[in-house]
């Protein structure tokens, strides 16, 4: 526990002014452990020796093989600045991007953040991800420029061009964060000029308005967002040696030597400052004048001469100078050491330890949990459309205790779980050793003494007997077995021991958890509060004044749990605690069979459930596990349980063919997974398959050249007629189907009932990455439809009504042009999963629906003067595009970008329901009935349905039977899914590949090796460029996923680790080739050959794909078939 004892922790836990809760953010490998272990060592935890060296954050075995951090874990620390103490909940997180979601669960519990940047890289992709993560989060970050020691030894710089560099690096970070700003300034102005507008358009004020952009910045004062050296929120450090300034201490130490007055260096330390010398004085323009700026001259010369003396010279007197001139002792043996940075660290560790710039930094900069503000409080309440101010009133009062942060017995207990952690049964504090008391020890040796008396007793007895086994000492041999006995069958069948066993191998769950308000208590009684609770609709069930200990009633969402342990996080280290009060991050035991991932409690129902994580990655990278031996599928299936609770990130799954499945957010995060799996979950052999690679399935415009880039002019057609006529005589044509020459698609129900007519016509691609972007608010719309259907009330936010207004207007813009007249007022469905890329639209000429746009309220009035209604069977057809997109005729992965317009429906009147179909969807009888009730005319619009098709089928005697064929509703999804898969084929059909985008740095020599492992595996370069003041080169590269296992190991092995990339995934991308593709023309067939077997990677993925899946892949096994000859002939 170092130096500090856990009475002191817990007394400064109770002083929330004092306390901050912060977290280290950075790019992989920018130093956060590194600089972690610094500041645990400054807490006697670690040795400061070690500090640096054994990262001690990084507890899991393959964290410290690999040498990354996978998950984030906290630790508490004391600092005394100053006058006052501090406790310090610090939170060391992972940079690399497949762990991205362990910082959002680290940020989401603290105020603040360090963010360290290397002095040699700069910002990093990961160091703009999290400035961005921290600003959606509303926390305050600080920062920290490392490893300035790489910029001495390993670039060489000089003072000056450090200084120059460092500049740089600042204005990049600044960069980013000037951009997180002005989005948001210039989102509030929009909101607050729509909001003046409203206002105005009430007051029937008319007028010219000017709309003037600037006008919300130049207000907004942002000097304190920025990073700068003055404002003390950055600190200069090298955390391997341990060192790290601010410019406060150098202002500290020359105002005593030199007599200027601190504020004034302060003020002129950083900048375009000089001294001169003649004048004694500080003068402005440095640079112009060809000087010395005076953080060159007073700080960066210093640290160069140092490590010029100790590092490069080795020059011992000269280090001794410098050792009494700043007054500190050194011992003889890191003066002799064979190790410069031994001896460099010895020193720098007294002068500027970086602890004590870096902690006395966050205590004066980082804001304490007293400090939360208002807006952030709101952020955190409100979940999804739903707005603040539309809570219920003892809800909104919650948000004084939140602003409040009390500890009181009568404030609400507030607590917010973000991730649950799996730690070893034996770290437990309550299962470890502790130190034996006196009457233990005596006792101890007592039975040891007894065990070797009776060891020496039964030797004895041995040897005897085997001297002389006479029949007159047998008796005392035989007593002896009745002595030892007892003890014997007590080790074996003890029923405790062996429950001992099982539970030492054991898992147990732990919260990562804070307190936001209120003091939780060991053994209490918590409501836990699901991510869909409702307080209104909690409040009005459960009677006034209801705790978790009283609570009977049966509440969707909320659930009661009892706190079993609480535990101070301390590194690798737990203690246990009987109370946490308020500020204070800490973990809670006994959680496990409450909470999945996340989750809020809190003593009072009143209490919203936070908003969800935002999570940065994607989970891309799936495999199917199973174990090797069959029969231990139970402890797979429970392993897997345990992995998705304890990782943040990972998705579990059972797919439809029956596989279990891991979705992973990458390569490393794959490893550890199932490292994890193997190892502490399932504790048995697992074989994994290899990656499955998601496709999408598309459709495209039919080309306008062939393959071999002549013009296609009318053979196009030829061939298409070709194909259908080729189909109809296999028989894929029935009675039932048709297809024309445009691709449009009519098939009829096998109960000859309905008609449909489908056409599918590929999205412009600029729609299809809209709507990719914006899934979840097209969920929140599918959603408030859903809920104006069922005539229910939703307070929806005015930013989600203007951001689906938004939606809209950018789809009316995209989609131009005469086929897409009014289709956005025309959409029927977004699919697959009510939410996805594709669009089933409606162009049936006598059915006016209800748009999805309803909630924006003009919907109806726009369709046309007709009222809009919603027909029987309607979500039938909804549910059969569903299906259709969900999995696609090519290889049966999901669609996108592909719109079903459905240009004729026609129903019988006598399907016409009597009693609704069970089987139909609930939604649907909901939809139904309202068509019914609410719309007089719904029923009879469809009985009076004037088409022609349907006297005709009328008059067919088949429709009489009908009934055998079941209920109508499924026999019109399965059409519709039919229909859909038709119209899909009857055009050109192309996959989509998953795409990686990945930046790499690599040094000038090895640049060439980097392109050409990009190269092998159909990599694309989008730039390079230089970074400004090394000789490194970064490349922006984008990459299939298919291609990309094993790329970052290729690179570093074939780069000699110069160059690492990280994959983030980017979007998807259409194959160019068609994967059905045969040559039709004659220069194809020349260029070709007739088997056209020159590499067809859409083929290959997709036949990859249906081998997967176990589906019917169309190949010759023999190509050139020959006769079998026998030898004897050939002679
Ligand atoms: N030269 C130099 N190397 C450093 C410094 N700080 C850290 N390193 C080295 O940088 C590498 C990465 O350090 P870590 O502390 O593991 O980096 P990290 O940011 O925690 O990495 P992840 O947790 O994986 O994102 C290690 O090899 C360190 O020795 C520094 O100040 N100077
Ligand atoms: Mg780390």
């Amino acid at each position: 526990m170092g130096h500090i004892s856990l009475d002191k922790i817990v007394a400064l836990q109770r002083n929330p002014v004092n306390t901050r809760n912060l977290c280290i953010l950075a790019h992989v490998d920018h130093g956060k452990t590194t600089l972690a272990d610094c500041l645990v060592a400054s807490n006697g935890i670690i040795s400061s020796r070690l500090a640096g060296k054994l990262r001690y954050l990084d507890s899991r075995e393959d964290e410290q093989l690999r040498g990354i951090t996978m998950k984030s874990s906290a630790i508490s620390l004391h600092f005394r600045n100053g006058e006052q103490d501090y406790l310090l909940n610090l939170i060391d997180s992972p940079g690399h991007v497949d762990f991205s979601s362990e910082v959002s669960t680290a940020v989401r519990l603290c105020d603040g953040a360090i963010v360290v940047v290397d002095a040699v890289e700069g910002v990093c992709p990961q160091t703009q991800v999290v400035l961005r993560q921290a600003w959606l989060e509303n926390i305050k970050p600080v920062l920290v420029i490392n490893k300035i020691d790489r910029l001495i030894t390993e670039l060489k710089l000089t003072s000056l061009e450090a200084y120059g560099h460092v500049q740089k690096i600042l204005g990049q970070v600044n960069a980013v964060t000037g951009t997180l700003f002005t989005s948001r300034v210039l989102e509030e102005r929009a909101e607050k000029e729509k909001e003046e507008e409203e206002q105005k358009d009430s007051e029937a004020f008319s007028g010219d308005q000017l709309y003037d952009w600037s006008a919300g910045l130049e207000e907004t004062d942002d000097s304190h967002l920025y990073f700068s050296p003055d404002q003390g929120n950055v600190v200069f450090a090298s955390a391997i040696d341990g060192w790290g300034f601010s410019i406060q201490q150098f202002a500290q130490i020359y105002s005593q030597r030199m007599g200027i007055r601190a504020e004034v260096l302060l003020k002129t330390l950083w900048g375009d400052f000089y001294l001169n010398a003649k004048a004694k004085k500080i003068m402005k323009g440095a640079q112009a004048k060809g000087k010395k700026p005076l953080f060159v001259q007073l700080v960066l010369d210093n640290i160069w001469s140092l490590y010029d003396a100790v590092v490069i010279r080795r020059d011992k007197q000269r280090v001794e100078k410098v050792v009494t001139s700043l007054g500190i002792k050194v011992m003889a043996r890191d003066l002799s050491h064979s190790d410069p940075k031994v001896l460099l660290s010895a020193i720098c560790s007294q002068w500027l330890p970086v602890s004590k710039s870096v902690l006395s930094m966050v205590c004066e900069k980082l804001p304490s949990p007293l400090d939360m503000e208002v807006e952030r409080v709101e952020k955190l309440m409100s979940v999804g459309a739903r707005q603040f101010e539309s809570m219920p009133q003892q809800t909104q009062q919650l948000k004084k205790a939140f602003l409040q942060c009390s500890c009181e017995e009568n404030a609400p207990v507030i607590v917010f779980v973000s991730k649950m952690f799996a730690v070893d049964n034996k770290a437990l504090p309550q299962n470890k050793q502790r130190p034996l008391t006196q009457e233990e020890i005596a006792r101890r040796r007592e039975l040891a003494r007894q065990r070797q008396a009776d060891r020496m007793e039964s030797n004895q007895g041995l040897t005897e007997s085997q001297r002389a086994p006479s029949p007159s000492e047998a008796a005392p041999q035989e007593s002896q077995p009745v002595r030892l006995n007892p003890v014997k069958t007590e080790s074996l069948v003890s029923p405790d021991s062996k429950s001992e066993k099982e539970e030492e191998q054991k898992e147990t769950f732990i919260a990562f958890a804070r307190v936001y308000s209120g003091t939780v208590k060991k053994g209490q009684k918590v409501f836990v509060l699901g991510p869909k609770y409702d307080p209104a609709q909690g409040l009005s069930v459960l009677p006034e004044s209801c705790t978790a200990s009283d609570c009977e009633l049966e509440v969707p969402h909320l659930s009661c749990c009892t706190v079993d342990s609480l535990y101070l996080l301390m590194g690798r280290e737990l203690e246990e605690l009987k109370e946490v009060p308020a500020g204070n991050v800490l973990g809670i035991g006994g959680l496990e069979e409450f909470i999945l991932k996340s989750a809020t409690l809190s003593s009072s129902p009143a209490c919203p459930p936070f908003t969800p994580l935002n999570f940065e990655a994607t989970p891309i990278v799936r495999v199917a596990v199973e174990p090797k031996h069959p029969s231990e599928m139970p402890k797979l299936v429970q392993g897997m349980r345990l992995l998705n609770q304890a990782d943040p990130c990972v998705e579990v799954l059972i797919q439809e063919t029956g596989e279990h499945v891991l979705i992973t957010a990458g390569e490393v995060h794959l490893q550890r997974c199932l490292d994890d799996l193997q190892s502490r979950f399932a504790q048995i052999e697992i074989s994994s398959s290899k990656p499955i690679i998601p496709f999408r399935e598309t459709v495209v415009r039919p080309p306008k050249v062939d393959m071999v880039n002549e013009d296609l002019g009318k053979q196009q057609k030829v061939a298409i007629i070709h194909q259908v006529k080729e189909e109809a005589s296999q028989g894929r044509l029935s009675s039932t189907l048709h297809v024309d020459t445009t691709g449009l698609v009519t098939l009829t129900t096998p109960n000859k009932m309905a008609t449909l007519c489908i056409r599918a016509i590929a999205l412009p691609q600029e729609v299809t990455s809209l709507l990719e972007s914006n899934t979840e608010l097209i969920r929140t719309l599918e959603h408030i439809n859903m809920t104006l259907r069922e005539s229910k009330s939703l307070d929806v936010s005015l930013r989600t009504l203007e951001a689906i207004a938004g939606l809209k207007a950018q789809l009316e813009s995209l989609l131009k042009g005469r086929k897409w007249r009014n289709a956005v007022e025309r959409i029927w469905a977004f699919g697959p999963r009510r939410c996805g890329p594709n669009i089933l639209l409606n162009s049936v000429e006598d059915y006016h629906r209800l748009s999805v746009w309803q909630c924006l309220g003009n919907a109806a009035t726009d369709v046309g003067s007709q009222a809009a209604v919603i027909r029987d069977y309607d979500n039938s057809i909804i549910s059969g595009f569903q299906l259709a997109t969900l999995s696609g005729p090519m290889c049966e992965e999901p669609l996108m970008g592909v719109c079903f317009s459905v240009e004729r429906w026609e129903v019988q009147s006598s399907t016409l329901p009597q009693h609704q179909d069970q089987q139909e969807e609930n939604a649907a009888c909901l939809e139904a009935s309202e068509a019914g009730t609410a719309e007089e005319g719904g029923i009879k619009n469809l009985s009076e349905g004037p088409s022609g098709g349907l006297s005709q089928m009328k008059s067919r005697p088949e429709a009489a039977s009908a009934d055998c064929y079941g209920p109508v509703s499924g026999q019109l999804i399965a059409a519709m899914k039919e229909a859909c898969r038709q119209a899909f084929q009857a055009q050109p059909q192309r996959l989509m590949a998953a795409m990686y985008t990945c930046e790499i740095m690599a040094t000038a020599e090895v640049l060439g090796r980097v392109y050409g492992v990009l190269g092998k595996r159909e990599g694309r370069v989008l730039h390079e460029e230089m970074k400004e003041g090394t000789d490194m080169f970064i490349i922006k590269a984008v990459l299939p996923v298919a291609e990309s296992f094993g790329f970052a190991d290729q690179i570093r092995k074939r780069t000699s680790g110069l160059a690492s990339p990280q994959l983030v995934f980017s979007h998807w991308e259409v194959i160019a080739s068609d994967p059905y593709w045969v040559p039709t023309t004659e220069e194809e067939y020349l260029h070709f050959g007739e088997k056209a077997d020159s590499a067809n990677q859409a083929l290959k993925y997709m036949n990859a794909v249906r081998r997967r899946k176990g589906l019917y892949v169309e190949e010759k096994i023999v190509e050139h078939a020959e006769k079998q000859r026998t030898l004897s002939k050939n002679k």
